[in-house]
Protein backbone atom coordinates (compact mmCIF):
# COMPACT_ATOMS: atom_id res chain seq x y z
CA UNK A 1 0.00 0.00 0.00
CA UNK A 2 2.68 2.58 1.47
CA UNK A 3 4.54 1.38 -1.86
CA UNK A 4 1.99 2.07 -4.15
CA UNK A 5 1.35 5.59 -2.38
CA UNK A 6 5.06 6.39 -2.96
CA UNK A 7 4.46 5.11 -6.39
CA UNK A 8 1.83 7.58 -7.19
CA UNK A 9 3.59 9.94 -5.17
CA UNK A 10 6.30 9.47 -7.70
CA UNK A 11 4.10 10.16 -10.51
CA UNK A 12 2.49 13.28 -9.88
CA UNK A 13 5.55 14.22 -9.08
CA UNK A 14 7.22 13.22 -12.22
CA UNK A 15 4.19 15.14 -14.00
CA UNK A 16 4.29 18.77 -11.67
CA UNK A 17 8.39 18.47 -12.63
CA UNK A 18 7.19 18.03 -16.36
CA UNK A 19 4.28 20.85 -15.76
CA UNK A 20 6.92 23.18 -14.26
CA UNK A 21 9.57 22.43 -16.53
CA UNK A 22 7.37 23.32 -19.62
CA UNK A 23 5.30 26.11 -18.21
CA UNK A 24 9.05 27.46 -17.61
CA UNK A 25 11.01 26.03 -20.72
CA UNK A 26 7.50 26.98 -23.43
CA UNK A 27 7.75 30.76 -22.89
CA UNK A 28 11.69 30.47 -22.84
CA UNK A 29 11.73 28.82 -25.84
CA UNK A 30 9.42 30.91 -27.64
CA UNK A 31 11.01 34.22 -26.61
CA UNK A 32 14.39 32.71 -28.28
CA UNK A 33 12.53 32.40 -31.38
CA UNK A 34 10.81 35.05 -31.56
CA UNK A 35 14.00 36.61 -30.49
CA UNK A 36 15.77 34.90 -33.12
CA UNK A 37 13.44 35.50 -35.81
CA UNK A 38 13.31 39.12 -34.56
CA UNK A 39 17.21 39.29 -35.17
CA UNK A 40 17.31 36.78 -38.46
CA UNK A 41 14.68 39.26 -39.81
CA UNK A 42 16.83 42.57 -39.13
CA UNK A 43 20.09 40.43 -40.65
CA UNK A 44 17.28 40.01 -43.79
CA UNK A 45 16.38 43.87 -43.63
CA UNK A 46 20.02 44.98 -43.44
CA UNK A 47 20.29 44.18 -47.01
CA UNK A 48 16.90 44.50 -48.04
CA UNK A 49 15.50 47.46 -49.74
CA UNK A 50 12.23 49.09 -48.51
CA UNK A 51 9.13 49.19 -50.38
CA UNK A 52 9.39 52.80 -51.64
CA UNK A 53 7.89 53.89 -54.78
CA UNK A 54 10.87 54.36 -56.85
CA UNK A 55 12.39 50.80 -55.71
CA UNK A 56 9.12 49.00 -56.42
CA UNK A 57 9.31 50.93 -59.90
CA UNK A 58 12.37 49.57 -60.43
CA UNK A 59 11.86 46.12 -59.25
CA UNK A 60 9.07 46.40 -61.76
CA UNK A 61 11.28 47.32 -64.58
CA UNK A 62 13.91 44.59 -63.51
CA UNK A 63 11.38 42.02 -63.39
CA UNK A 64 9.79 42.87 -67.04
CA UNK A 65 13.23 43.29 -68.58
CA UNK A 66 16.02 41.89 -66.75
CA UNK A 67 18.60 43.07 -69.46
CA UNK A 68 17.03 46.82 -69.27
CA UNK A 69 19.55 49.70 -68.81
CA UNK A 70 18.93 51.80 -65.93
CA UNK A 71 22.55 53.94 -66.22
CA UNK A 72 25.07 54.54 -68.57
CA UNK A 73 28.29 55.81 -67.52
CA UNK A 74 29.86 57.53 -69.60
CA UNK A 75 33.00 57.82 -67.43
CA UNK A 76 33.52 54.43 -66.87
CA UNK A 77 31.97 53.19 -70.19
CA UNK A 78 29.88 50.78 -68.74
CA UNK A 79 26.12 49.91 -68.33
CA UNK A 80 24.38 49.14 -65.35
CA UNK A 81 20.80 47.27 -65.66
CA UNK A 82 17.89 47.81 -63.20
CA UNK A 83 18.44 44.50 -61.70
CA UNK A 84 22.31 45.43 -60.56
CA UNK A 85 21.70 48.84 -59.63
CA UNK A 86 19.03 47.54 -57.19
CA UNK A 87 21.38 44.63 -56.19
CA UNK A 88 24.06 46.99 -55.46
CA UNK A 89 21.92 49.48 -53.53
CA UNK A 90 21.47 46.34 -51.19
CA UNK A 91 25.07 46.08 -50.84
CA UNK A 92 26.29 49.18 -50.05
CA UNK A 93 23.44 50.05 -47.32
CA UNK A 94 24.17 47.25 -45.76
CA UNK A 95 28.22 48.85 -45.60
CA UNK A 96 26.49 51.52 -44.66
CA UNK A 97 24.69 49.95 -41.72
CA UNK A 98 27.60 48.22 -40.44
CA UNK A 99 30.33 50.93 -41.12
CA UNK A 100 27.97 52.93 -38.32
CA UNK A 101 27.31 50.04 -36.23
CA UNK A 102 23.76 49.74 -36.95
CA UNK A 103 23.07 46.53 -37.80
CA UNK A 104 20.92 45.53 -35.54
CA UNK A 105 18.50 48.72 -35.83
CA UNK A 106 18.51 48.45 -39.64
CA UNK A 107 17.90 52.02 -39.87
CA UNK A 108 20.04 55.31 -40.49
CA UNK A 109 16.31 56.75 -39.25
CA UNK A 110 16.87 60.13 -40.96
CA UNK A 111 20.63 60.24 -39.99
CA UNK A 112 22.30 62.50 -42.95
CA UNK A 113 24.90 60.82 -45.47
CA UNK A 114 26.95 63.12 -47.35
CA UNK A 115 28.81 62.15 -50.24
CA UNK A 116 31.07 63.17 -52.65
CA UNK A 117 30.75 61.53 -55.86
CA UNK A 118 31.32 62.40 -59.70
CA UNK A 119 27.99 62.57 -62.09
CA UNK A 120 27.86 58.93 -62.89
CA UNK A 121 26.69 55.11 -61.44
CA UNK A 122 28.20 55.14 -58.24
CA UNK A 123 26.43 58.61 -57.18
CA UNK A 124 23.20 57.17 -58.13
CA UNK A 125 23.98 53.78 -56.29
CA UNK A 126 24.76 56.27 -52.93
CA UNK A 127 22.00 58.27 -53.66
CA UNK A 128 19.47 55.11 -53.25
CA UNK A 129 21.73 52.85 -50.58
CA UNK A 130 21.37 56.23 -47.92
CA UNK A 131 17.23 55.70 -49.06
CA UNK A 132 17.29 52.35 -48.94
CA UNK A 133 18.98 52.73 -45.38
CA UNK A 134 16.09 54.96 -44.02
CA UNK A 135 18.97 57.98 -44.17
CA UNK A 136 18.64 61.65 -45.68
CA UNK A 137 21.09 62.22 -48.81
CA UNK A 138 23.41 64.91 -48.41
CA UNK A 139 24.94 65.47 -52.32
CA UNK A 140 28.20 68.10 -52.13
CA UNK A 141 28.99 69.79 -55.51
CA UNK A 142 31.96 68.58 -56.85
CA UNK A 143 33.36 72.03 -57.89
CA UNK A 144 32.94 73.56 -54.52
CA UNK A 145 36.35 74.17 -52.14
CA UNK A 146 37.02 72.85 -48.98
CA UNK A 147 35.95 75.44 -46.96
CA UNK A 148 31.84 75.68 -48.67
CA UNK A 149 32.36 71.68 -48.09
CA UNK A 150 32.75 72.16 -44.43
CA UNK A 151 29.94 74.78 -44.14
CA UNK A 152 27.72 71.73 -45.83
CA UNK A 153 29.35 69.09 -43.76
CA UNK A 154 28.97 71.86 -40.37
CA UNK A 155 25.51 72.52 -41.22
CA UNK A 156 23.84 69.06 -42.34
CA UNK A 157 25.85 67.60 -39.22
CA UNK A 158 26.19 64.16 -41.29
CA UNK A 159 26.89 60.90 -39.79
CA UNK A 160 29.39 59.20 -42.36
CA UNK A 161 31.11 61.22 -45.38
CA UNK A 162 31.05 58.74 -47.73
CA UNK A 163 33.94 59.75 -50.72
CA UNK A 164 34.62 58.65 -54.50
CA UNK A 165 38.73 57.99 -54.99
CA UNK A 166 39.05 61.03 -57.21
CA UNK A 167 38.05 62.89 -53.87
CA UNK A 168 40.52 60.87 -51.65
CA UNK A 169 42.34 63.92 -51.48
CA UNK A 170 40.17 65.28 -49.36
CA UNK A 171 39.97 62.91 -46.69
CA UNK A 172 42.89 63.93 -44.41
CA UNK A 173 41.37 67.77 -44.14
CA UNK A 174 37.91 66.21 -43.57
CA UNK A 175 39.14 64.28 -40.86
CA UNK A 176 40.87 67.01 -38.96
CA UNK A 177 38.25 69.78 -39.46
CA UNK A 178 35.61 67.46 -38.67
CA UNK A 179 37.53 64.40 -36.45
CA UNK A 180 34.21 63.00 -35.43
CA UNK A 181 32.51 62.37 -38.45
CA UNK A 182 33.55 58.84 -40.05
CA UNK A 183 34.73 58.84 -43.47
CA UNK A 184 34.13 56.15 -46.31
CA UNK A 185 36.26 55.36 -49.07
CA UNK A 186 33.67 54.10 -51.89
CA UNK A 187 34.96 50.79 -54.14
CA UNK A 188 33.63 51.88 -57.50
CA UNK A 189 30.98 49.68 -58.78
CA UNK A 190 32.31 47.78 -62.33
CA UNK A 191 29.43 46.47 -64.78
CA UNK A 192 28.44 42.57 -63.79
CA UNK A 193 27.98 41.10 -66.92
CA UNK A 194 26.60 37.55 -65.47
CA UNK A 195 23.07 37.40 -64.24
CA UNK A 196 22.08 39.62 -61.04
CA UNK A 197 19.48 38.17 -58.12
CA UNK A 198 17.35 41.09 -57.14
CA UNK A 199 17.68 41.76 -53.32
CA UNK A 200 14.47 41.11 -51.08
CA UNK A 201 12.35 44.08 -50.17
CA UNK A 202 10.17 44.62 -47.03
CA UNK A 203 7.28 47.22 -46.31
CA UNK A 204 8.04 50.88 -47.42
CA UNK A 205 9.28 53.33 -44.91
CA UNK A 206 6.91 56.30 -44.20
CA UNK A 207 6.93 58.55 -46.80
CA UNK A 208 7.11 61.52 -44.74
CA UNK A 209 10.78 60.81 -43.77
CA UNK A 210 13.56 62.70 -44.56
CA UNK A 211 15.21 61.89 -47.68
CA UNK A 212 17.46 65.02 -49.19
CA UNK A 213 18.74 67.77 -48.01
CA UNK A 214 20.14 70.43 -50.80
CA UNK A 215 21.84 73.66 -50.09
CA UNK A 216 19.95 76.55 -51.71
CA UNK A 217 20.87 80.63 -51.37
CA UNK A 218 18.44 82.56 -50.08
CA UNK A 219 18.07 86.18 -48.98
CA UNK A 220 20.72 85.44 -46.18
CA UNK A 221 24.21 85.14 -46.75
CA UNK A 222 24.45 81.67 -45.93
CA UNK A 223 22.65 78.65 -47.61
CA UNK A 224 20.31 76.67 -45.99
CA UNK A 225 19.82 72.97 -46.37
CA UNK A 226 16.38 72.30 -48.28
CA UNK A 227 14.93 69.27 -46.85
CA UNK A 228 12.13 67.12 -48.80
CA UNK A 229 10.96 63.55 -47.72
CA UNK A 230 10.28 60.83 -49.80
CA UNK A 231 6.94 62.01 -50.32
CA UNK A 232 7.49 65.27 -51.77
CA UNK A 233 10.19 63.55 -54.05
CA UNK A 234 7.81 61.39 -55.35
CA UNK A 235 5.17 63.49 -56.14
CA UNK A 236 7.52 66.15 -57.69
CA UNK A 237 9.06 63.14 -59.89
CA UNK A 238 5.64 61.76 -60.51
CA UNK A 239 4.20 64.54 -61.92
CA UNK A 240 6.99 65.76 -64.32
CA UNK A 241 6.31 61.44 -65.65
CA UNK A 242 2.69 62.74 -66.04
CA UNK A 243 3.22 65.56 -67.85
CA UNK A 244 6.36 64.77 -69.53
CA UNK A 245 5.12 61.24 -70.50
CA UNK A 246 8.51 59.76 -69.76
CA UNK A 247 8.51 56.07 -70.64
CA UNK A 248 10.68 53.15 -70.46
CA UNK A 249 11.68 53.70 -73.79
CA UNK A 250 13.50 57.09 -73.40
CA UNK A 251 17.01 57.64 -73.02
CA UNK A 252 17.77 60.67 -71.24
CA UNK A 253 21.68 62.20 -71.79
CA UNK A 254 22.66 63.78 -68.41
CA UNK A 255 24.83 66.40 -68.50
CA UNK A 256 23.76 68.54 -65.09
CA UNK A 257 25.43 68.65 -61.60
CA UNK A 258 24.01 66.55 -58.99
CA UNK A 259 23.65 68.83 -56.32
CA UNK A 260 20.21 70.36 -57.64
CA UNK A 261 16.83 69.54 -58.59
CA UNK A 262 17.26 70.04 -61.91
CA UNK A 263 19.49 67.11 -62.14
CA UNK A 264 17.98 65.01 -58.93
CA UNK A 265 14.54 64.91 -59.97
CA UNK A 266 14.03 66.21 -63.54
CA UNK A 267 16.91 63.82 -64.70
CA UNK A 268 17.71 61.16 -62.76
CA UNK A 269 14.60 60.76 -60.54
CA UNK A 270 11.72 61.57 -63.39
CA UNK A 271 13.48 58.90 -65.64
CA UNK A 272 13.87 56.13 -63.07
CA UNK A 273 10.46 56.13 -61.72
CA UNK A 274 9.33 55.30 -65.34
CA UNK A 275 11.97 52.80 -67.01
CA UNK A 276 14.34 55.19 -69.14
CA UNK A 277 18.00 55.08 -69.58
CA UNK A 278 20.17 57.81 -68.22
CA UNK A 279 23.38 58.06 -69.38
CA UNK A 280 25.49 60.19 -67.29
CA UNK A 281 28.11 62.49 -68.39
CA UNK A 282 30.46 64.02 -66.05
CA UNK A 283 29.77 67.69 -67.14
CA UNK A 284 28.86 69.24 -69.86
CA UNK A 285 30.81 69.35 -73.16
CA UNK A 286 28.91 70.58 -76.36
CA UNK A 287 30.97 68.67 -78.43
CA UNK A 288 30.25 65.40 -76.44
CA UNK A 289 26.77 66.40 -76.65
CA UNK A 290 26.34 67.10 -80.69
CA UNK A 291 28.76 64.08 -81.16
CA UNK A 292 25.77 61.67 -79.33
CA UNK A 293 23.00 63.85 -80.99
CA UNK A 294 24.77 63.05 -84.47
CA UNK A 295 24.26 59.35 -83.79
CA UNK A 296 20.14 59.63 -84.89
CA UNK A 297 17.54 57.76 -82.86
CA UNK A 298 20.15 56.77 -79.64
CA UNK A 299 18.51 59.32 -77.36
CA UNK A 300 14.99 61.27 -76.73
CA UNK A 301 15.40 63.82 -73.95
CA UNK A 302 17.49 66.25 -73.22
CA UNK A 303 17.34 68.92 -70.32
CA UNK A 304 19.67 71.82 -69.42
CA UNK A 305 20.09 75.20 -68.17
CA UNK A 306 19.42 78.10 -71.16
CA UNK A 307 23.53 78.58 -70.70
CA UNK A 308 24.23 75.46 -72.03
CA UNK A 309 21.74 75.75 -74.89
CA UNK A 310 23.72 78.62 -75.75
CA UNK A 311 27.16 76.89 -75.78
CA UNK A 312 25.14 74.46 -78.00
CA UNK A 313 24.73 77.07 -80.48
CA UNK A 314 27.64 78.50 -80.30
CA UNK A 315 29.56 75.19 -80.82
CA UNK A 316 27.17 74.21 -83.55
CA UNK A 317 28.05 77.94 -85.26
CA UNK A 318 31.86 77.11 -84.37
CA UNK A 319 32.16 73.71 -85.70
CA UNK A 320 29.53 72.26 -87.03
CA UNK A 321 27.69 74.94 -89.65
CA UNK A 322 28.93 73.81 -93.29
CA UNK A 323 30.71 71.00 -92.57
CA UNK A 324 29.80 67.52 -93.39
CA UNK A 325 28.48 67.09 -89.94
CA UNK A 326 26.00 69.51 -90.15
CA UNK A 327 22.70 67.61 -91.67
CA UNK A 328 23.64 64.54 -89.27
CA UNK A 329 23.69 67.06 -86.67
CA UNK A 330 20.37 68.62 -87.47
CA UNK A 331 18.35 65.82 -88.18
CA UNK A 332 19.26 63.97 -84.88
CA UNK A 333 18.64 66.63 -82.20
CA UNK A 334 15.35 67.21 -84.65
CA UNK A 335 14.27 63.32 -83.87
CA UNK A 336 14.37 63.89 -80.01
CA UNK A 337 11.20 63.61 -78.49
CA UNK A 338 11.43 65.99 -75.55
CA UNK A 339 14.12 68.64 -75.22
CA UNK A 340 13.60 70.99 -71.94
CA UNK A 341 15.07 74.55 -70.81
CA UNK A 342 14.76 75.65 -67.76
CA UNK A 343 16.66 76.85 -64.02
CA UNK A 344 17.06 80.83 -65.77
CA UNK A 345 15.12 82.62 -68.04
CA UNK A 346 15.51 81.82 -71.40
CA UNK A 347 16.38 84.36 -73.85
CA UNK A 348 14.29 84.57 -77.00
CA UNK A 349 17.43 84.91 -79.22
CA UNK A 350 18.67 81.57 -77.73
CA UNK A 351 15.30 80.25 -78.34
CA UNK A 352 14.96 81.13 -81.57
CA UNK A 353 18.43 80.29 -82.30
CA UNK A 354 18.19 76.75 -81.53
CA UNK A 355 14.79 76.52 -83.46
CA UNK A 356 16.73 77.25 -86.46
CA UNK A 357 19.46 74.80 -86.10
CA UNK A 358 17.60 71.86 -84.96
CA UNK A 359 13.68 72.45 -85.56
CA UNK A 360 13.14 72.14 -82.01
CA UNK A 361 10.79 74.39 -79.92
CA UNK A 362 12.54 74.45 -75.95
CA UNK A 363 10.01 73.55 -73.77
CA UNK A 364 10.16 76.14 -71.03
CA UNK A 365 9.39 75.35 -67.41
CA UNK A 366 9.93 77.19 -63.53
CA UNK A 367 10.82 75.46 -60.74
CA UNK A 368 12.94 76.25 -57.50
CA UNK A 369 14.81 73.74 -55.02
CA UNK A 370 12.12 74.43 -52.37
CA UNK A 371 9.45 72.79 -54.87
CA UNK A 372 10.70 70.83 -57.32
CA UNK A 373 8.69 71.53 -61.40
CA UNK A 374 5.74 74.16 -60.90
CA UNK A 375 5.14 75.34 -63.97
CA UNK A 376 5.29 73.69 -67.31
CA UNK A 377 4.61 74.09 -70.87
CA UNK A 378 2.91 71.59 -72.48
CA UNK A 379 4.43 69.09 -74.27
CA UNK A 380 2.41 69.64 -77.75
CA UNK A 381 4.14 72.09 -79.11
CA UNK A 382 1.82 74.25 -80.70
CA UNK A 383 0.07 74.59 -76.95
CA UNK A 384 3.95 76.45 -76.24
CA UNK A 385 3.66 80.23 -76.07
CA UNK A 386 6.78 82.25 -76.27
CA UNK A 387 8.31 83.51 -73.32
CA UNK A 388 6.18 81.96 -71.11
CA UNK A 389 6.95 78.57 -68.34
CA UNK A 390 3.24 77.47 -69.54
CA UNK A 391 0.35 76.27 -66.48
CA UNK A 392 0.44 74.55 -63.05
CA UNK A 393 1.89 70.90 -63.31
CA UNK A 394 -0.62 68.58 -62.35
CA UNK A 395 -1.41 68.56 -58.54
CA UNK A 396 0.60 71.49 -57.93
CA UNK A 397 -1.24 74.75 -56.93
CA UNK A 398 -0.01 78.16 -57.85
CA UNK A 399 -1.31 81.67 -57.29
CA UNK A 400 -0.50 85.25 -57.39
CA UNK A 401 -0.50 87.87 -54.66
CA UNK A 402 0.36 91.53 -54.42
CA UNK A 403 4.03 92.09 -53.30
CA UNK A 404 2.60 94.97 -51.04
CA UNK A 405 -0.75 93.71 -49.65
CA UNK A 406 -0.75 90.42 -49.92
CA UNK A 407 -4.21 90.69 -51.56
CA UNK A 408 -4.54 87.28 -54.14
CA UNK A 409 -4.72 88.12 -58.09
CA UNK A 410 -7.33 87.31 -59.85
CA UNK A 411 -7.48 85.26 -62.35
CA UNK A 412 -6.75 87.26 -65.79
CA UNK A 413 -6.04 90.56 -64.24
CA UNK A 414 -2.82 90.38 -66.39
CA UNK A 415 -1.44 91.93 -63.41
CA UNK A 416 2.04 90.89 -61.82
CA UNK A 417 2.55 89.34 -58.72
CA UNK A 418 4.50 86.99 -56.22
CA UNK A 419 4.35 83.33 -57.08
CA UNK A 420 2.73 81.35 -54.36
CA UNK A 421 3.17 77.39 -54.38
CA UNK A 422 1.44 75.01 -52.15
CA UNK A 423 1.00 71.01 -53.09
CA UNK A 424 2.38 67.58 -52.23
CA UNK A 425 5.42 68.73 -54.20
CA UNK A 426 6.41 72.00 -51.67
CA UNK A 427 9.71 71.01 -48.97
CA UNK A 428 9.23 69.95 -45.86
CA UNK A 429 12.00 72.30 -44.18
CA UNK A 430 15.39 74.42 -43.81
CA UNK A 431 17.05 72.70 -42.10
CA UNK A 432 17.27 73.43 -38.25
CA UNK A 433 16.08 77.07 -39.37
CA UNK A 434 12.40 76.82 -38.03
CA UNK A 435 12.06 80.61 -38.49
CA UNK A 436 13.28 81.09 -41.64
CA UNK A 437 11.16 78.18 -42.86
CA UNK A 438 7.79 79.72 -41.47
CA UNK A 439 8.82 83.17 -42.56
CA UNK A 440 8.76 81.88 -46.67
CA UNK A 441 5.35 80.13 -45.73
CA UNK A 442 2.05 82.73 -45.54
CA UNK A 443 -0.61 81.93 -42.92
CA UNK A 444 -2.35 80.06 -44.79
CA UNK A 445 -0.04 76.97 -45.73
CA UNK A 446 1.30 78.96 -49.47
CA UNK A 447 4.97 78.51 -50.24
CA UNK A 448 6.65 82.02 -51.01
CA UNK A 449 8.86 81.63 -54.25
CA UNK A 450 10.09 85.12 -54.06
CA UNK A 451 9.52 85.28 -57.86
CA UNK A 452 7.47 87.96 -59.70
CA UNK A 453 4.70 86.54 -62.71
CA UNK A 454 2.06 87.45 -64.92
CA UNK A 455 -0.69 85.32 -65.34
CA UNK A 456 -2.89 85.48 -68.85
CA UNK A 457 -6.25 85.22 -69.28
CA UNK A 458 -5.44 81.73 -70.39
CA UNK A 459 -3.61 80.86 -67.26
CA UNK A 460 -0.36 80.77 -68.84
CA UNK A 461 2.59 82.39 -66.45
CA UNK A 462 5.31 84.79 -67.75
CA UNK A 463 7.96 84.99 -65.18
CA UNK A 464 9.30 88.51 -64.82
CA UNK A 465 11.68 88.39 -62.74
CA UNK A 466 12.95 88.00 -58.73
CA UNK A 467 12.02 90.25 -56.10
CA UNK A 468 15.33 90.48 -54.45
CA UNK A 469 18.33 92.13 -56.32
CA UNK A 470 20.42 89.95 -53.66
CA UNK A 471 19.61 86.71 -55.81
CA UNK A 472 21.51 86.43 -58.89
CA UNK A 473 21.05 83.50 -61.21
CA UNK A 474 24.35 82.47 -63.70
CA UNK A 475 24.27 79.74 -65.68
CA UNK A 476 21.39 78.34 -63.47
CA UNK A 477 23.13 78.66 -60.06
CA UNK A 478 21.17 80.26 -57.60
CA UNK A 479 23.78 82.83 -56.33
CA UNK A 480 23.69 84.87 -53.11
CA UNK A 481 25.02 88.38 -53.55
CA UNK A 482 25.38 88.90 -49.68
CA UNK A 483 27.49 85.74 -49.57
CA UNK A 484 29.53 86.83 -52.13
CA UNK A 485 29.89 89.93 -50.43
CA UNK A 486 30.79 88.67 -46.90
CA UNK A 487 33.56 86.37 -48.11
CA UNK A 488 35.17 89.03 -50.56
CA UNK A 489 34.79 91.30 -47.21
CA UNK A 490 37.17 88.61 -45.57
CA UNK A 491 40.22 89.61 -47.30
CA UNK A 492 42.50 92.23 -46.48
CA UNK A 493 42.44 94.18 -49.88
CA UNK A 494 38.70 94.87 -49.85
CA UNK A 495 37.31 97.77 -47.96
CA UNK A 496 33.63 97.71 -49.16
CA UNK A 497 31.78 95.49 -52.14
CA UNK A 498 28.43 95.37 -53.64
CA UNK A 499 27.93 92.35 -55.69
CA UNK A 500 25.53 92.44 -58.63
CA UNK A 501 24.12 90.80 -61.38
CA UNK A 502 24.31 92.11 -64.85
CA UNK A 503 22.00 90.65 -67.66
CA UNK A 504 24.09 88.22 -69.99
CA UNK A 505 22.97 86.62 -73.07
CA UNK A 506 25.01 83.47 -72.49
CA UNK A 507 25.39 83.33 -68.10
CA UNK A 508 21.86 85.04 -67.99
CA UNK A 509 23.12 86.93 -65.25
CA UNK A 510 27.39 87.51 -64.62
CA UNK A 511 28.27 88.34 -61.24
CA UNK A 512 29.80 91.94 -60.82
CA UNK A 513 31.61 93.44 -57.69
CA UNK A 514 32.06 96.61 -57.35
CA UNK A 515 34.47 97.23 -54.84
CA UNK A 516 36.21 99.87 -52.58
CA UNK A 517 39.40 99.12 -51.84
CA UNK A 518 41.65 99.66 -48.15
CA UNK A 519 43.58 102.24 -48.66
CA UNK A 520 47.60 101.22 -49.09
CA UNK A 521 46.89 98.11 -50.35
CA UNK A 522 47.93 97.02 -53.94
CA UNK A 523 45.05 97.20 -57.16
CA UNK A 524 43.19 94.79 -57.64
CA UNK A 525 43.10 92.62 -60.62
CA UNK A 526 40.30 90.28 -61.70
CA UNK A 527 42.09 87.43 -62.54
CA UNK A 528 44.16 87.38 -59.37
CA UNK A 529 41.47 87.56 -57.26
CA UNK A 530 39.18 85.31 -58.51
CA UNK A 531 42.13 82.75 -58.22
CA UNK A 532 42.15 84.08 -54.49
CA UNK A 533 38.52 83.66 -54.32
CA UNK A 534 38.52 80.36 -55.80
CA UNK A 535 39.57 79.05 -52.12
CA UNK A 536 36.55 80.37 -50.57
CA UNK A 537 33.70 79.97 -52.90
CA UNK A 538 32.27 77.58 -55.71
CA UNK A 539 33.75 79.05 -59.23
CA UNK A 540 30.53 79.45 -60.20
CA UNK A 541 29.81 82.27 -57.39
CA UNK A 542 33.18 84.27 -58.23
CA UNK A 543 32.64 87.80 -60.11
CA UNK A 544 33.57 87.06 -63.44
CA UNK A 545 33.60 91.77 -63.73
CA UNK A 546 35.41 93.88 -61.53
CA UNK A 547 35.12 97.46 -60.91
CA UNK A 548 37.40 99.22 -58.68
CA UNK A 549 35.73 102.75 -57.38
CA UNK A 550 36.89 105.48 -54.80
CA UNK A 551 33.20 106.12 -53.04
CA UNK A 552 30.58 103.73 -52.83
CA UNK A 553 27.25 105.79 -52.58
CA UNK A 554 24.60 104.60 -49.78
CA UNK A 555 21.58 105.76 -48.47
CA UNK A 556 21.14 107.88 -44.76
CA UNK A 557 20.62 104.04 -43.41
CA UNK A 558 23.87 102.65 -45.44
CA UNK A 559 22.02 101.08 -47.83
CA UNK A 560 23.04 100.42 -51.15
CA UNK A 561 20.64 100.58 -53.96
CA UNK A 562 21.88 98.08 -56.19
CA UNK A 563 19.87 98.72 -58.85
CA UNK A 564 21.34 102.29 -59.14
CA UNK A 565 24.56 100.77 -58.95
CA UNK A 566 24.02 98.92 -62.21
CA UNK A 567 23.01 101.81 -63.98
CA UNK A 568 25.47 104.08 -63.03
CA UNK A 569 28.32 101.58 -63.90
CA UNK A 570 26.92 99.26 -66.64
CA UNK A 571 23.72 101.07 -68.11
CA UNK A 572 23.52 98.79 -71.09
CA UNK A 573 23.64 95.85 -68.41
CA UNK A 574 20.02 96.50 -66.50
C1 LIG B 1 31.26 78.23 -64.36
N1 LIG B 1 31.77 79.47 -64.45
C2 LIG B 1 30.82 80.34 -64.23
C3 LIG B 1 29.67 79.58 -63.99
N2 LIG B 1 29.97 78.28 -64.07
N3 LIG B 1 30.81 81.67 -64.25
C4 LIG B 1 29.67 82.30 -64.01
N4 LIG B 1 28.54 81.65 -63.75
C5 LIG B 1 28.50 80.31 -63.73
N5 LIG B 1 27.37 79.67 -63.46
C6 LIG B 1 33.11 79.87 -64.73
C7 LIG B 1 34.12 78.85 -64.29
O1 LIG B 1 34.55 79.17 -62.99
C8 LIG B 1 35.21 79.03 -65.29
O2 LIG B 1 36.06 80.04 -64.87
C9 LIG B 1 34.52 79.53 -66.53
O3 LIG B 1 33.22 79.94 -66.13
C10 LIG B 1 34.35 78.51 -67.57
O4 LIG B 1 33.92 77.35 -66.94
P1 LIG B 1 33.33 76.19 -67.79
O5 LIG B 1 34.01 74.95 -67.39
O6 LIG B 1 33.33 76.50 -69.21
O7 LIG B 1 31.86 76.29 -67.27
P2 LIG B 1 31.06 75.02 -67.08
O8 LIG B 1 31.64 74.24 -65.98
O9 LIG B 1 30.92 74.40 -68.43
O10 LIG B 1 29.69 75.53 -66.58
C11 LIG B 1 28.69 75.98 -67.41
C12 LIG B 1 27.39 75.24 -67.11
C13 LIG B 1 27.26 75.10 -65.58
C14 LIG B 1 26.26 76.04 -67.67
C15 LIG B 1 27.40 73.85 -67.73
O11 LIG B 1 27.21 76.39 -65.01
C16 LIG B 1 26.09 74.26 -65.18
O12 LIG B 1 26.13 73.03 -65.19
N6 LIG B 1 24.98 74.90 -64.79
C17 LIG B 1 23.76 74.21 -64.34
C18 LIG B 1 23.38 74.60 -62.97
C19 LIG B 1 22.10 73.89 -62.51
O13 LIG B 1 21.94 72.70 -62.64
N7 LIG B 1 21.18 74.65 -61.98
C20 LIG B 1 19.91 74.12 -61.55
C21 LIG B 1 19.59 74.62 -60.16
S1 LIG B 1 18.02 73.96 -59.67
P3 LIG B 1 37.66 79.86 -64.83
O14 LIG B 1 38.17 81.16 -64.27
O15 LIG B 1 37.90 78.70 -63.93
O16 LIG B 1 38.04 79.60 -66.25
C22 LIG B 1 16.94 75.16 -60.14
C23 LIG B 1 15.49 74.84 -60.10
C24 LIG B 1 15.01 74.69 -61.49
O17 LIG B 1 17.33 76.18 -60.58
O18 LIG B 1 14.08 75.37 -61.89
O19 LIG B 1 15.61 73.88 -62.18
P1 LIG C 1 17.06 77.42 -57.25
O1 LIG C 1 16.71 78.08 -55.98
O2 LIG C 1 18.51 77.31 -57.52
O3 LIG C 1 16.36 76.15 -57.34
O4 LIG C 1 16.53 78.35 -58.38
C1 LIG C 1 15.16 78.59 -58.51
C2 LIG C 1 14.95 79.88 -59.21
O5 LIG C 1 15.32 79.79 -60.58
C3 LIG C 1 13.52 80.31 -59.24
O6 LIG C 1 13.13 80.87 -58.02
C4 LIG C 1 13.53 81.29 -60.40
O7 LIG C 1 14.00 82.52 -59.98
C5 LIG C 1 14.53 80.67 -61.35
N1 LIG C 1 13.90 79.94 -62.45
C6 LIG C 1 13.66 78.62 -62.54
N2 LIG C 1 13.10 78.32 -63.72
C7 LIG C 1 12.96 79.48 -64.39
C8 LIG C 1 12.45 79.84 -65.67
N3 LIG C 1 12.00 78.93 -66.52
N4 LIG C 1 12.46 81.13 -66.01
C9 LIG C 1 12.94 82.07 -65.18
N5 LIG C 1 13.45 81.80 -63.97
C10 LIG C 1 13.47 80.51 -63.58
Amino acid sequence: MSLVISRDRQQNWALVSLWAAAAISIPYITFQFLRNRQQQTRRDKVASIPSLPLFVAAKNHALNDAAKVAIIDKTKGQSFTYRQLLADVSALKKQILETLELVQAADLDERRIAFLAPAGYDYVVCQWAVWAAGGVCVPLCTTHPLKELLYTITDSDPSLIILYPSFSHLKAPLQEAKPNIPSFDLTPFVENKAPVSLPSFHVSLPLSRRALMIYTSGTTSNPKGCVTTHKNITFQSDCLVKAWKYTSSDHLIHVLPLHHVHGIINGLAASLLSGATVEMHPKFDPAVVWNRWCDKGSSTMFFAVPTVYSRLIDYFDAHIRSTKLEQDARQGAKALRLVVSGSAALPTPTKLKFTEITGQVLLERYGMTEIGMGISCGLEVGSRIDGSVGWPLPGVQVRLTDKETGRIVPDGDNEAGMIEVKGDNVFREYWRRPEATTKEFTPDGWFKTGDVAKRESNGAYFIQGRASVDLIKSGGYKISALEVERKMLALEAIQEVVVVGLADEEWGQRVAAVVKQRPGTPTLELSPLRTQLKEEMAPYKIPTVLKLVDHIERNAMGKVNKKDIVKKYWPDKV
